[in-house]
C-alpha cells in the first residue's frame, strides 16, 4: 500500500476463541493502511461472482460512502471476478487476504534473498489471477477457434511473468547453492542446528536476542523477520549450538509464499532440534497451535525432536498456566522479555544434544593441533596429558566427532 489508505474489513464469524477480525485488524495494521469499520458476514456459503450476497455487497458500498474509505480487505482469497465484480459495486478498491500477505512480506523483505522469494510469489500469484482473466476474455472473444484482441495480449503477459518466474528462480538458485555451502562447512563442524519456529508474534525473534545477545529486529507486527538469521549459543556445559530464527507462520499463508521461501525454510530440514515458540497470552493458544504443526506436516519435519516453550508467562495468571500445562505437559514457560525460566529452556536443549556426546579418549601427534582445537571448541575436556608422542585427552564430544577422529582414538 503507498499512499494512506482507509479500510473496512470484512471476515467470516467469530469460530471459537479465534477472531478472524483481530488478526485482519493486526495484518492491515502492519501493512500501514487504517481501519475504519469492519463487517462479519457468514462464508460458509461464497458465490461464484460476488463471494458474498448482492444485499451484502450493497451493504458494503453504503458504508464505503458512509465512512469514506478507499480500501476493502476480505479476509478470504478471492477469484479474479469476485474481486472485479465487488470492486465494481462499491466503486472501492478491494483486496484479498493473500495479496495483503503479500503486501506486508514485500515491504519487510530486506534482504537479497527475500525481496527475490517474496516477487516470486507474487509473480506467481499474478499468473493464477491472469489464467482467470482469461476465461473471462475467452467468453468475450465469442467465436469458436478465434482470438480475441485480449487473449492476445494476455498470452504476451503470461509469457512474461513466466520468464520473469524462470529469471527470479534461477537467481534464488545461486543463492540457494550459497547457503548450502554454509550448511555444508557447519555440518563438518558438527555444530548442532537448533531452529525456533512459530506463530508471527510469538516471541521467537525476542528469544534469540535474549540467548544470544542479539539485536534482531522484534516488535508487536506481524511477519517481522523474513530471513533465516542465526546465531552461535552455547546451551551450557560448553555444548555449542547454531540458533536460528525463522519467518512466522499464519491461519492461511498463502501457497505461494511457502513455496517461494522453500529455502529460507530448509534449515528446518537440516534442524537437530525445533524449539516451537508459543504466545501462551494469545485467545486462540491451540489453533495457532495447529496452524504450525499443520506446516510442519508439509515440510516433512513433524518427526524432529520439538521443545515447545510457553512464551509470555508473564502476562499469565497462575490459573492460566494450570490449565496450560495440561493441554502441553512437556511445555516449557518462558517469558523471552524479561528472561524468565531461560536457562530451563538451554537445560532442556543441553539435555537432548547430551545424548548425541560421548565420553573419548584420543592420542594426538603435536603435528595435529589443529584437532586438539576443534575437541577443545566442541568438547569439555575431562583430562589432558603432554606425553612424548603427543597430547592425550579423553573429553566429553559430539558422537559425531568421535567418529570422525576414530583414527586417533585409544582405549586407555
Ligand atoms: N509480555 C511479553 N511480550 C513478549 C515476550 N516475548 C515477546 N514479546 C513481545 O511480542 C511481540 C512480538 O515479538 P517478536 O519477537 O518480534 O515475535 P516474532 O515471533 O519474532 O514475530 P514475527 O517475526 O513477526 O513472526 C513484541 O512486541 C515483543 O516485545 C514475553 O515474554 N512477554
Ligand atoms: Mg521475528
Amino acid at each position: 500500500m503507498r499512499e494512506k489508505e482507509f479500510a473496512i474489513l470484512v471476515s467470516d464469524k467469530k469460530c471459537c476463541n479465534y477472531d478472524p477480525l483481530e488478526e485482519l485488524k493486526q495484518l492491515t495494521k502492519t501493512a500501514g493502511a487504517e481501519t475504519i469499520d469492519c463487517l462479519r458476514f457468514d462464508f460458509s456459503h461464497p458465490t461464484a461472482n460476488l463471494f458474498i450476497g448482492i444485499g451484502q455487497a450493497e451493504k458494503l458500498r453504503d458504508l464505503c460512502v458512509k465512512k469514506n474509505a478507499n480500501l476493502i480487505i476480505f479476509d478470504r482469497e478471492l477469484s479474479p471476478v469476485q474481486q472485479r465484480n465487488l470492486e465494481e459495486i462499491t466503486q472501492v478498491k478491494v483486496i484479498d487476504r493473500t495479496q495483503l500477505i503479500l503486501d506486508i512480506f514485500a515491504q519487510h523483505a530486506s534482504s537479497r534473498e527475500g525481496e527475490l522469494q517474496v516477487e516470486l510469489a507474487q509473480a506467481n500469484y499474478m499468473l493464477t489471477r491472469l489464467t482467470g482473466k482469461g476465461t473471462e476474455l475467452s467468453q468475450l472473444a465469442g467465436g469458436i477457434g478465434t482470438l480475441g484482441p485480449g487473449e492476445t495480449k494476455l498470452e504476451y503477459d503470461r509469457r512474461k511473468i513466466r520468464k520473469h518466474i524462470t529469471l527470479l528462480n534461477n537467481r534464488l538458485k545461486k543463492i540457494s547453492l550459497h547457503r548450502e555451502l554454509q550448511r555444508k562447512k557447519r555440518k563438518e563442524n558438527m555444530v548442532a542446528l537448533v531452529v525456533l519456529i512459530g506463530y508471527t508474534n510469538s516471541g521467537k525473534t525476542t528469544l534469540i536476542n535474549r540467548i544470544a545477545s542479539s539485536n534482531f529486529a522484534q516488535g508487536d507486527k506481524l511477519f517481522l523477520t523474513l530471513d533465516s538469521v542465526m546465531r552461535k549459543i552455547d546451551v551450557g556445559n560448553n555444548q555449542k549450538a547454531i540458533l536460528v530464527d525463522t519467518v512466522g507462520f499464519i491461519r492461511g499463508l498463502p501457497h505461494q509464499l511457502i513455496a517461494s521461501f522453500k529455502s529460507t525454510l530448509e534449515e528446518v530440514n537440516y534442524a537437530d532440534i525445533l524449539v516451537h515458540v508459543i504466545d501462551s497470552s494469545s485467545m486462540d493458544i491451540e489453533g495457532n497451535y495447529k496452524v504450525v504443526t499443520d506446516i510442519l506436516k508439509e515440510l516433512n519435519v513433524s518427526d524432529k525432536p520439538t521443545v515447545t516453550v510457553l512464551n509470555k508467562e508473564d502476562k499469565l495468571t497462575t490459573g492460566e498456566k494450570r490449565q496450560l500445562q495440561r493441554i502441553f505437559p512437556e511445555g516449557i514457560f518462558i517469558s523471552a522479555a524479561n528472561g524468565n525460566n531461560i536457562e530451563k529452556l538451554k537445560a532442556k536443549l543441553s539435555q537432548i544434544l547430551e545424548t548425541k556426546r560421548e565420553i573419548a579418549k584420543f592420542s594426538i601427534p603435536f603435528d595435529k593441533m589443529n584437532i586438539v582445537s576443534i575437541i577443545h571448541e566442541q568438547g569439555n575436556i575431562i583430562k589432558e596429558e603432554f606425553t612424548d608422542s603427543g597430547i592425550k585427552i579423553k573429553a566429553e564430544i559430539p558422537r559425531e566427532l568421535s567418529g570422525k577422529l576414530a583414527e586417533y582414538q585409544t582405549k586407555k
